[in-house]
């Protein structure tokens, strides 16, 4: 490609003479490299895309391959920001409003420092680029105080220092604590605790990859790929959750779920007739558990052939949906992508495919066919958007019959009559794609995004079916940057202490690469589950982004009323909750549609110091920034355990009383010279089976609602906003219609709320609302925690009643509901009256 000097800033003008001979011309398209150094046969742009992201570009070929990525935008790869170059005899380099770029000139190895000189990240001295054939290996050093987290839901411990893993998309049915790869790939890690801070690094490339962090030698990092260019981003914190909001600011956002999906959903393999469904909807209700949704899995089809129902199982799927809506459920259908290869049968997803040309084909041009569900299949070319047109539109009739969600399957893809469990890889796709240039790829390149972009063609044509309408999908395979079209779930777990485990730290790594809506199996997929692994499962998963009930065929029932009247109150309770805090759980997901901040996240996202508590980290997780959700360690055996709270004021979640009043609270903050002492409070605690201890953070006002069955009704009552004194004291008020683009439009609610400590009491502050959305609520039930000796209080100047409750420690008003700016002064009184 020929380069254009257009871009090339002015700065660099003196930098090319300086650097003749050594600094080859800028090959990049647009924008400009800061750096470009060729040694040997190497050659390297670094671009500063942003002050805090740095692209990396290498070839070994002499030319560098087509700039075109499935995952990172034309105008954000092409960005650039001013820098301050500079070139030395060894080296050249340049700096950003906060990095130092330094890359030697010889062996190519890049160093990034801040600009106080703390390294960050830095090529290994020796082997830091090997690229020969058509892979490569990266190297760069890694410290002792660095840990590791991303690359998706992949197993294993939440710390994926010393572990080594592959990102191929593998349906991986049974899957256990080490099994790798499974599912999804999403080549992005963090690496945090280190001198320099947080930093992040994305792969951008979409073939079968490798990273070893630390396992074959404990201070080098590996980075590999089998082929496709190598051409990744380096981000910046420094604080770890910056990393993750700047990666989403690369990879794309999540778009705001719906509300009903973030309410309990069940599902099984499968519900098999119309009837079997509406008698779970009615159960549900009879036995008052809340629930939103019900998903119908393969068996609501004909034959197992996408985009047909069983006529006699399922005769009216729109009259099924709209009984459903009537019981304020919603449906939930799959749809998998391996269409049926039936010619002559008038299956219009195959008829249609085929007129189109739609399907992958074999190197000699046939239709490529292999074996899933439906028996003989054909598969959809996704990396075509002419395809993935047609694929959306097929969607239509579900649409029509009222399906609410939509489950995209077996998307890495799966194929059952192969020994790879995929396709050949020498498969045929042919691009054909705004900004890339059309071209065929093998299977091996495109694999890994497979997935991804069958959950895209499926959103994409939603949101232009019915454009008024949030598109819910689910899918199982995925790549980076896929929150932009679907949410995802950990696929076949297993019934077992050690899953339900293991699925905490999986949701967590999702969340911190860029799937904050993420949700395994409550139950376990496959096995049965005793009753109290199904009533833990309910009890961790009613804080969990996703929140469905789902089991393979053949299976132990594991609806929640399974168990016996005990054990139904119990996961009842759960539930309940779960609905009582969706104001709460809405407002985090807003907030991950702006800044791409996890739903569910370690307690190191929020609090740093937490990165070396010594206990709990695999288990203990916040949902928001404001909860703590510390289930025992060892999930099966409940024994005394202890519970680390960072520094600051805790408060019970169920009781509202301050943490380290609690009778269990050992008081051991402050144990000299331990990583606790770090931590501030310990707290040892056995809880029942009914119990799962939860904390709020001091500093925080938690909004509630009143208790409804379903998404679908209205609360009935005041908002509640509960008040948990401390520092930094605030909280967010989000709602809109849940279901509509209308919020795009400004039919949304936001408000911001703060609290403040004074000498006499607390005053607590409501912003101004933004957005013309009108909530449901007329008052405001406000509770402050923490609360001593009796009250009055006022809104501006009108006196309000206020009821204290000693033994709780709190004290409660009703008041108007506050649109406008406002504030509520609690005063400590001298006396009651
Ligand atoms: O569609 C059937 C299942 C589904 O229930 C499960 O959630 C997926 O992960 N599906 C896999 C295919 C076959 C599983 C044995």
């Amino acid at each position: 490609m020929k380069h254009d000097h257009a871009g090339i800033r002015e700065w660099l003008a003196p930098l090319l003479v300086v650097l003749a001979g050594v600094l080859a011309a800028s090959a990049a398209p647009a924008g400009a490299a800061a750096v470009e150094l060729q040694s040997g046969s190497l050659r390297m742009q670094v671009s500063a895309i942003a002050d805090d992201m740095l692209r990396v570009r290498i070839t070994a070929s002499g030319e560098f391959p087509e700039d075109a990525s499935w995952v990172v935008p034309a105008e954000i790869r092409h960005a650039s920001v001013p820098v301050q170059p500079w070139s030395g005899p060894d080296a050249v380099g340049f700096k950003t409003a906060v990095l130092s770029v330094r890359v030697e000139r010889s062996t190519l190895r890049l160093i990034v420092s801040d600009l106080a000189g703390h390294e960050i990240s830095a090529d290994t001295p020796q082997r830091a680029i090997e690229a020969q054939g058509a892979g490569f290996v990266l190297r760069k050093q890694i410290t002792p105080d660095q840990h590791f987290f991303g690359l998706g839901d992949k197993t294993g411990p939440l710390d994926r220092r010393g572990q080594a893993f592959v990102n191929w998309n593998t349906d991986s049915y049974g899957f256990q604590e080490s099994t790798d790869p499974i599912y999804k790939s999403v080549p992005f890690f963090i690496a945090t605790g280190g001198a320099g801070g947080s930093y992040g690094i994305f792969l951008d490339n979409t073939w079968r990859s490798g990273f070893d962090f630390g396992k074959q030698d404990a201070d080098t990092l590996a980075i590999g790929a089998a082929g496709g260019p190598i051409d990744y981003y380096l981000i910046y914190g420094p604080q770890l959750k910056r990393v993750i909001e700047r990666y989403t600011d690369l990879s794309g956002k999540a778009p705001l779920a719906p509300l009903w999906s973030l309410g309990f959903q069940q599902s099984r393999f499968s519900y098999m007739s119309a009837d079997e469904v509406r008698a779970l909807a009615t159960r549900f209700r009879t036995e008052r558990i809340p629930a939103d949704a019900i998903w119908l899995d393969i068996d609501y089809q004909d034959r197992y052939r996408p985009f047909t129902t069983n006529q006699k199982t399922f005769p009216d799927l729109a009259a099924l949906s709209a009984a459903l809506r009537k019981q304020a459920f919603r449906l939930v259908a799959i749809t998998d992508l391996h269409i049926a290869n039936v010619a002559g049968q008038g299956y219009a997803p195959y008829d249609s495919g085929v007129a189109g040309d739609h399907f992958l084909k074999r190197p000699d041009g046939s239709l490529y066919v292999g074996s899933v569900w439906p028996g003989p299949a054909v598969f959809p070319d996704f990396t075509r958007a002419g395809t993935r047109a047609w694929w959306g539109n097929l969607f239509q009739s579900q649409l029509a019959a009222g399906i609410a969600g939509y489950w995209n399957d077996m998307n890495e893809p799966a194929i059952f009559n192969t020994p790879s469990k995929t396709m050949p890889l020498d498969t045929v796709h042919r691009i054909d794609e705004p900004g890339f240039a059309p071209r065929s790829a093998t299977h091996a390149e495109i694999h890994n995004v497979y997935g991804m972009e069958n959950s895209r063609a499926t959103y994409e044509g939603l949101r232009r079916l019915a454009p008024d309408e949030r598109a819910y999908v689910m899918t199982r395979a995925s790549f980076a940057g896929g929150q932009r079209y679907a949410v995802t779930w950990t696929g076949d777990n297993s019934s077992s202490w050690n899953h339900l485990k293991l699925s905490v730290a999986m949701l967590l790594n999702l969340g911190m690469s860029g799937f904050g809506y993420s949700g395994a199996d409550v139950g376990g997929y496959i096995g049965a589950p005793s009753a109290e692994l199904l009533t833990r499962w309910i009890e961790l998963g009613a804080f969990m982004p996703v929140f469905r009930d789902h089991y393979g065929k053949g299976d132990a029932r594991k609806e929640p009323w399974v168990d016996g009247p005990r054990h139904t109150a119990i996961r009842r309770h759960f539930i309940e909750e779960r609905y009582r805090l969706l104001p709460y759980v809405y407002a985090a997901a807003d907030e991950n549609a702006h800044n791409g901040a996890p739903l569910m996240r370690p307690v190191f996202y929020d609090f740093p110091e937490a990165l070396s508590a010594p206990c709990g980290q695999d288990t203990t997780f916040m949902l928001g920034e404001r909860l703590l959700v510390a289930p025992p360690p060892v999930l099966e055996s409940p024994a005394n355990y202890t519970i680390c709270l960072p520094a600051g004021r805790w408060y019970d979640y169920w009781t509202g009383m301050d943490a380290a009043t609690l009778p269990q609270a050992a008081g051991r903050a402050g144990e000299a010279g331990s990583a606790v002492t770090r931590l501030g409070f310990v707290l040892d605690a056995t809880p029942g089976l009914d119990k799962l201890p939860v904390f709020v953070r001091g500093g925080a006002i938690l909004p509630r609602q009143p208790l409804t069955q379903s998404t679908a009704e209205t609360p009935d009552g005041p908002l509640s906003l509960d008040v948990y004194p401390g520092d930094d004291c605030r909280g967010e008020i989000y709602q809109d219609d849940g279901h509509s683009m209308a919020y795009t439009r400004g039919e949304y609610l936001r408000q911001s709320l703060r609290c403040e400590q004074r000498a006499d009491g607390i005053a607590i502050t409501f912003e101004e609302r933004a957005g013309s959305f009108q909530p449901w609520w007329k008052q405001l039930r406000v509770t402050v925690h923490g609360w001593q000796g009796v009250a009055t209080a006022q809104v501006q100047d009108h006196a309000v009643p206020v009821s204290v409750n000693a033994k709780a420690q709190s004290v409660s008003l009703l008041i108007d509901d506050q649109p406008h700016a406002a504030q509520l002064l609690i005063r400590r009184a001298a006396s009651s009256h």
